[in-house]
C-alpha cells in the first residue's frame, strides 16, 4: 500500500502539471495533510502561477440597499424590504452613489464593485439604467456589479432568461460580475443557511452564461460554519470544473464566516489555522484560476498578509469605509487603506505590490 509521502508527492506533481484532482485525494489534502506541508505546496503553486506579485486596485464598493427579500442565515446586513433609516435600512440609486464619487476625482479609482440585497422594486430595466448612469457619468470606472443572486432575480422578475439579461447589462455597462452569493453549493447547507436564494445550479448557469458572453467573474465560498470539509470539497471541484468549461473566472474569493449580529451567531468562527488550510487547499484545487484573492476588509490586514503565505496573490482594493456587509458581521469596523498603506503593507510581507485593474492588466503608473 502507497504511504502518506507517496501519495502526496503524486499528488503533488498532478496539481503542478494543471491536472484536476479528484474527490479523494482533494479531501485527503483537506483532512490529513499537515497544514505546513499543505501551506508550503500552496505557496509554491502561488509563485509558480503568479511570482511574488501581489496584487491590487483602487476600488470602491458600493451597496445600494440592504433591504432584501431573502434571509440568509448568516447575514448581519440585510433588513426587510421597506425597513427605513431609523431601524438601519437603505435604498439608494445612481445619483447618491455619484454624489459619493465627488470626492474621488478621474484618476483616484478605477472600480466600483457595486452589490447589494435582492429588492422587489428593482428589475432589469432598473439595473440597466443604474449602470447608464454612471457610465455616462464616469466612464473611466469599470463596473464590478450584482451577484448571481441578483442577477436571477433581474431575470426572473423581468420575465426573461439569464442570457438575455446579462447581454443587456453589458450593453449598459457591466464590465464584470463579483463572486458573491455562492456560499456552498452542497444542497442539505444551502437550503438550511442561504434563505431560499437561487440554488448552485442556477448561480453556476449565470456564471456560465456571464462567461459565454464575455464578461469575466469571481468566484467566492463562505466558508466556516455548517458545512463539512467534504462539502467544501464539492464547492471548489464543482467551480474548477465550469473553468475547465468556460475559463471565465479571474479570481476565487474564500470568504471565512463571521459571527457578528445574525443568526448563526451562536456558531464560535474558525481559527487561524483552519482559515489557512482552506486558502492552501483552494489554491492546489482551483489550479486552474490564475487568482486567489484574500480579501483584506474580511479577515483584517495583519491576518490577510499571513494568508499571502498560503497561496494568495491578490488583496482585492484600497478601501475607505464603504462597505457595510464585513462590518456589520465582525469585519474591521471603518476598513480604511490607502495606496500608500497598501503597498508598504504588501512590502512588509517580503512581496511585490503590483497595481493592476478589473481585468488584472498590470497598471504602470
Ligand atoms: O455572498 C455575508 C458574504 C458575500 C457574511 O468578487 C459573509 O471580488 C462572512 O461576494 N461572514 C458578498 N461573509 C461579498 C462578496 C465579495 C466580497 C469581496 C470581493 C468579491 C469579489 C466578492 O459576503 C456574500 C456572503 O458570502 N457574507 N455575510 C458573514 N457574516
Ligand atoms: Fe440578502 Fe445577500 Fe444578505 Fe442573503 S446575503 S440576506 S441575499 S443581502
Amino acid at each position: 500500500m502507497e504511504n502518506g509521502s507517496g501519495r502526496l508527492q503524486k499528488l503533488e506533481s498532478r496539481v503542478f502539471s494543471g491536472e484536476r484532482l479528484g474527490e479523494e485525494e482533494a479531501l485527503f489534502l483537506a483532512t490529513e495533510v499537515p497544514t505546513p506541508l499543505l501551506v508550503d505546496m500552496a505557496d509554491r503553486l502561488r509563485r509558480e502561477l503568479n511570482g511574488d506579485r501581489v496584487f491590487y486596485n483602487r476600488n470602491i464598493h458600493f451597496e445600494p440597499t440592504n433591504q432584501c427579500l431573502y434571509d440568509c442565515l448568516f447575514c448581519a446586513f440585510r433588513r426587510d424590504v421597506g425597513t427605513g433609516p431609523e431601524k438601519g435600512g437603505w435604498l439608494l440609486g445612481a445619483d447618491d452613489l455619484l454624489r459619493r464619487l465627488e470626492a474621488f476625482p478621474k484618476g483616484t479609482l478605477t472600480e466600483l464593485h457595486i452589490t447589494g440585497g435582492v429588492h422587489p422594486g428593482r428589475n432589469l430595466e432598473w439595473a440597466e439604467s443604474f449602470l447608464r448612469t454612471l457610465r455616462a457619468a464616469r466612464p473611466e470606472l469599470h463596473l464590478k456589479a450584482f451577484t448571481a443572486v441578483e442577477i436571477d432575480y433581474f431575470a426572473r422578475s423581468s420575465r426573461t432568461t439569464v442570457e438575455e439579461a446579462l447581454a443587456r447589462l453589458k450593453e449598459a455597462g457591466l464590465g464584470s460580475l463579483p463572486g458573491g452569493g455562492a456560499e456552498i453549493f452542497a444542497p442539505e447547507v444551502r437550503r438550511r443557511i442561504a434563505g431560499g436564494k437561487a440554488p448552485a445550479q442556477r448561480w453556476i448557469e449565470v456564471h456560465r452564461a456571464a462567461h459565454r458572453i464575455g464578461l469575466p467573474t469571481n468566484a467566492t465560498m463562505l466558508y466556516g460554519h455548517v458545512e463539512s470539509a467534504a462539502q467544501r470539497v464539492d464547492h471548489l471541484l464543482r467551480l474548477r470544473d465550469l473553468q475547465e468549461e468556460t475559463g471565465g473566472f479571474q479570481a476565487f474569493v474564500p470568504l471565512r464566516y463571521r459571527n457578528g449580529n445574525n443568526r448563526l451567531s451562536a456558531l464560535p468562527e474558525i481559527s487561524a489555522d483552519e482559515e489557512r488550510r482552506v486558502f492552501a487547499l483552494s489554491r492546489l484545487v482551483l489550479n486552474n484560476v490564475r487568482h486567489l484573492k484574500v480579501y483584506w476588509v474580511m479577515s483584517g490586514m495583519e491576518r490577510a498578509l499571513g494568508l499571502l503565505r498560503c497561496g494568495g496573490d491578490d488583496l482585492d482594493g484600497t478601501i475607505n469605509d464603504s462597505t457595510r456587509i464585513y462590518s456589520m458581521a465582525g469585519g474591521q469596523e471603518h476598513p480604511c487603506c490607502d495606496e500608500k498603506g497598501m503597498r508598504l503593507a504588501i512590502e512588509a510581507a517580503g512581496r511585490v505590490p503590483c497595481e493592476r485593474d478589473s481585468l488584472y492588466r498590470v497598471l504602470e503608473r
